[in-house]
């Protein structure tokens, strides 16, 4: 009697803890570089379409400036919340090592989306990038060589001295004009931050064309960055000596290819790696993806991902690039 009626109860308390279960939606937050940033909001579209779809709560947090230790109390204070997913932009390669690893064995998965902890992979559980980052660097390279006859002076303007997805970047930029033969006439003079402010970046656009006359083109892989130095190039009127290109947002960059200022940019679609990141996530709490390299799973819309080397997801496996005929398709 007594036996049965302690089952009776543990069942019921049972089935409380499993109701509770249920009804608890996963807490996901993506913590961006900065805010202010409309490069961000793109990446966050993305997270909201996909929990609203799947049912989990969605939060982005950032804080005001992008230097490496400043988004450490953001970490903290997700982990005080108890979130069950953190998707970060890193600020640094290694500054954040010891609060994620403190995420992690809170149990919270821990996802770098949009850039990687470049040496230090082992303080997150996978990475989603938007694109084979291997080639950022060479394609931001022959684009500028094809605006400028691939000859001249050039310069870099990027955002923060420590951003891992930055430094990959201008590191293999740095690697193609070094060792092919093709750009040996591309000098590159000078490589700047503007700090991913705009303000900032707009000083040092202004101080490259003070410092180099002779330069003719200034590559920004950065949002912010070649928005702000592609108005001093229209405010100046000198799009015919000096040329920008870099990665942008066609929203912010189709007034500069309309009126000419910019021939042309890439990027890729920030919004897909927020999707892509909720969906892996999410599988990977419930137990249907197996975060293994060369595990694969099916994203709605992004078709078949594979968990590639350090266990890296990519969102498309091409840049795009925007010019005059295709920038009017493209609203983000
Ligand atoms: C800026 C940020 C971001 C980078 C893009 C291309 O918005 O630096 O991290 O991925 O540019």
């Amino acid at each position: 009697m007594l036996k049965k009626s302690l089952l009776i109860g543990l069942a019921a308390g049972l089935a409380m803890v499993t109701t509770a279960f249920a009804a608890d939606p996963i807490k996901i937050v993506y913590i961006g570089k900065n805010t202010g940033n409309p490069y961000f909001d793109s990446i966050t579209g993305g997270f909201e379409d996909a929990c609203k779809e799947k049912g989990c709560e969605f939060e982005f947090v950032a804080p005001a400036t992008a230097e490496a230790t400043s988004q450490i109390p953001f970490i903290e204070a997700q982990i005080q919340r108890g979130v069950n997913v953190i998707g970060i932009a890193p600020n640094s390669p290694d500054a954040l090592n010891q609060v994620l690893d403190d995420a992690r064995a809170k149990g919270i998965l821990v996802l770098t989306v949009n850039g990687d902890l470049v040496g230090n992979e082992s303080h997150r559980d996978a990475t989603i990038l938007p694109v084979d980052f291997t080639k950022t660097g060479p394609n931001q390279v022959e684009l500028m060589g094809s605006l400028i006859g691939y000859k001249g002076e050039i310069a870099i303007l990027s955002a923060t001295t420590e951003a891992p997805d930055q430094n990959t970047w201008i590191a293999a930029m740095n690697d193609t004009l070094a060792n092919d033969a093709k750009y040996k006439d591309m000098k590159l003079v000078a490589t700047v931050y503007g700090d991913d402010q705009p303000e900032k970046s707009t000083t040092e656009m202004e101080a490259l064309l003070a410092n180099y006359p002779n330069l003719v083109g200034v590559i920004a892989p950065t949002t912010v960055g070649i928005a702000a130095a592609a108005q001093v190039v229209q405010q100046r009127g000198i799009a015919d000596k000096v040329h920008v290109t870099g990665l942008g947002l066609p929203s912010e960059m189709r007034d500069f290819i309309k009126d000419g200022t910019v021939k042309a940019f890439q990027l890729w679609s920030p919004y897909n790696e927020g999707w892509l990141a909720v969906h892996f996530a999410l599988g990977v709490l419930d137990g249907s993806i197996k975060n293994e390299v060369g595990a694969s799973f099916d994203v709605p819309n992004l078709g078949k991902v594979t968990i590639a080397d350090k266990n890296a997801m990519i969102a498309q496996p091409e840049l795009t690039t925007f010019d005059a005929s295709n920038i009017d398709n493209f609203n983000f």
